[in-house]
Order: structure tokens, then sequence, then C-alpha cells
């Protein structure tokens, strides 16, 4: 019998088994990838008795590899804000989804905890871009706007260390990070005192200089597109650039196209603030496409899609 955690590597994932870990410590083996590698439970050759923590990836994607564990005799827990298409009912299923705009997965533990872990729950929502969800979920910290500013720059670097193609795009190994800021209750602790934080701090301050320098490949008052170059700078900013763009512009949509290999492009898109919606639909009609209403992305675009895309997306999100 063996524990697995299986969590997505950006901010939410991984502030969202903190809280877990930090309430009921565990020896489990680690599953996880880049924020884009959500085919994670297919990884987990689960047998009876197996205990499986899944956070942070679209049970829709994972339906197959879930089933096959639960008939395996393994329990699993699920918590989720992404698309789940159909829940199977099983009896090894505990499953907590909320496809809820202004919910993410580091929230849903939080309630689950009771408040154990608060802060860090407030650090998943400002990694995940739900400002107005962070803000309101840390009331009761009372924080002061020091504080406040602290665990939103702490999740924006966790959510951007997530972003790439592959782990050698990142700075640090999703796993490895998790490990890294598990010694930490408090997240003001680690901002403190680990030498982590400032290494991120350095790369996002640099990678973002790159993205500013680049103007739109299109842009309108309605939707904004960027194409940015074969770089894993690129591969890493073009997430949480895209961010800071729909709270810059909160009535645009905004797509940001990164140049991966044979001569393709991982896309980024963010629905409007102001319209958090359309972003998984856009994306679903592209072969390898998926997301959440506010925040979604195709994994593989190809050069020839990129007049589609353009279309669909302009479409999308005229208003
Ligand atoms: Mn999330």
């Amino acid at each position: 019998m063996a524990d697995y955690d299986v969590f997505n590597g950006d901010a939410d994932g991984i502030c969202a088994l903190l809280q877990l870990r930090l309430a009921e410590p565990r020896q489990s083996a680690l599953v996880t990838g880049v924020k884009r590698d959500i085919n994670l439970l297919a990884k987990v050759d689960a047998t009876d008795g197996d205990r499986l923590t899944v956070l942070d990836i679209s049970m829709d994607k994972n339906n197959q590899a879930l089933v096959s564990a639960l008939d395996n005799g393994a329990q699993v827990q699920y918590f989720d804000h992404h698309f789940p298409g159909e829940i199977p009912q099983h009896k090894n299923l505990d499953a907590t989804i909320d496809t809820d705009a202004e919910v993410c997965t580091g929230l849903l533990v939080n309630k689950h905890l009771n408040n154990q872990f608060l802060p860090w729950a407030v650090t998943a929502a400002f990694g995940d871009n739900l400002h107005t969800a962070a803000r309101q979920a840390a009331q009761p910290l009372q924080p002061n706007d020091k504080q406040l500013a602290q665990l939103e720059e702490l999740g924006t670097l966790l959510n951007y260390n997530g972003y790439g193609a592959t782990i050698d795009d990142l700075f640090f190994a999703p796993d490895k990070l998790f490990e890294t800021l598990l010694p930490y209750p408090d997240p003001f602790d680690f901002i403190n005192s680990d030498g982590t934080f400032a290494t991120l701090k350095e790369g996002y301050a640099s990678d973002m200089a790159n993205a500013k320098a680049i103007g739109p490949h299109f842009d309108s008052a309605d939707c904004a597109m960027f194409v940015f170059p074969h770089a894993s700078w690129s591969r890493r900013v073009g997430g949480v650039y895209g961010n800071e763009l729909a709270r810059d512009y909160p009535d645009r949509a905004h797509a940001l196209l990164s140049e991966i290999e044979n001569n393709a492009y991982q896309v980024s898109v963010r629905a409007p603030i102001n319209r958090r919606e359309g972003a998984d639909e856009l994306c679903r009609q592209f072969a390898t496409g998926g997301g959440r209403k506010a925040a979604a992305g195709i994994n593989n675009l190809p050069h020839s899609e990129i007049d589609n895309f353009l279309s669909a997306f302009q479409q999308q999100f005229a208003s």
C-alpha cells in the first residue's frame, strides 16, 4: 500500500498540497510536472489500498486513469476547480469539485481544513490570478497592505515557476519546490528566510522585462494577441504576463503565443477580467486545448493554425 500526492505544478496545486500535508504529514510519492502537464493520474499505477490525493488537475482529462485507480481498489481524495466532465460515482472517491470562476483548489482545501493554513490558501488564489477572491479570503487574517502585497508576490512567483514546456525551462522542479516550502507553516517565514524567493523574484523581473519589449501582433478594444519567440523565458513568462495584461486591461481578452519546437506554439488565453468566461470554450476548439472559463490554453498550436486561432479568438470575445 502506497500514498501518492498528485498535484498541478503551479502555485494553486502546490499550495493546496502544502495545506493538506501541513495538517496531515504523509510520506507520499509526489507526482507533478509543469503547469500544463495535467495528465498526471495516468503516471500512477494504483493498486488495492493505495491512498491518492489529487489536486488542481481536470477530472475530465484524468477520467480514465481515475476510474481504473478506483476500480483497482485505491482510495481517492480529489479537490479541483476545472471542468470535471462526468464525475464517477464510486464508493472510493471523495471529490470536492467547484468550477466557480472565483474559486481555486487552494481555497477549496482551505475550506476543508477550516482556515488552518489560510495564508497559503490566499497565496494560491493570488497565484491563480483571483485577486478579489484572495483579498476576501484573507480578511480573517486582518493583513496589512505590506503582508497582502507579499502574499500576492509569492503567489505570482510560485505560479510563474510552473510555466514552461518542460521541467528544464523552470527555475525549480515543482516537487522540489513543494519540499522546499513544506517546512514553512507560515509563508512569511519562507519569504523572509529562504533564498528560493529571491531567485524567483529576479528571474521573474528579467523575463517580464523581455516580455514588455514585445508589442502586440494584433489588438483591438476587445482582444489582444502577442507572439513570443522560441526561448525558455518566453515559455516561462507567457502565463504570468497574460495575467498582468488581464488586470491592466480588464475589458480585453488576451492570447499569448510562445513558439515551441517544430514550428508550433504554446498558447495562454485570459478572458477579460470583467467577463470571466469563454477562454475554455475557445481553447477546446483546438486539439490540444483545455482549461477554465477565465484562463485556458492550447499546448500545441501548429503555425498553420495561427490565423484560424486569431479569428476564433476575435469571434469568442467580440462585444
Ligand atoms: Mn488552479
